[in-house]
């Protein structure tokens, strides 16, 4: 068995949409465990912690905005493989092309225009996971 952890977050776009509750029911629906969970307006500096690995990249400071532009709800999940299962919730980045049934399919296009306006965020690695867990739960 290996347990994990995860850093969920419901980003701008899901909780302005209300869909915080129906994106959460799923990931419990699956069978992980909410370990911690709160609605949190996101600093600049955490931000730039957050998503250092892609400073730089044009959509870069797009995303970081778009991040501020209002609450997010930031949760821990645990359970067995919780990282991969909870990337194969979300869907792919891109919400065009995301798998219908995934968060980011079902309902990733209609409302948002940019691939940053894509729902969610989930940690890709464990080493990503607790770092990004002491970002948001310091
Ligand atoms: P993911 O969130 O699927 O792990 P990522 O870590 O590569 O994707 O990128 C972080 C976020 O940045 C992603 O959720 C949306 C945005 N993003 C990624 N690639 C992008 C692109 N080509 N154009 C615009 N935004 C992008
Ligand atoms: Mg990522």
């Amino acid at each position: 068995m290996s347990i994990e952890r995860t850093l969920v977050l419901v980003k701008p776009d899901g909780v302005v949409r209300k869909l915080s509750g129906e994106i959460l029911a799923r990931v419990e629906a699956k069978g992980y465990t909410l370990a911690e969970l709160k609605k949190v307006t996101a600093t600049r500096e955490q931000l730039q912690a957050h998503y250092a690995e892609h400073e730089g990249k044009p959509f870069y400071e797009p995303l970081v905005e778009f991040m501020l532009s209002g609450p997010v709800v930031a949760a821990i999940f645990e359970g067995h493989r919780v990282i991969e299962g909870f990337r194969a919730l979300a869907g792919t980045t891109d919400p065009t092309t995301a798998a219908p049934g995934t968060i980011r399919g079902d309902f990733g296009r209609d409302w948002g225009l940019k691939v940053q306006q894509n729902l969610v965020h989930g940690s890709d690695s464990v080493e990503s996971a607790e770092r990004e867990i002491g970002i948001w739960f310091a």
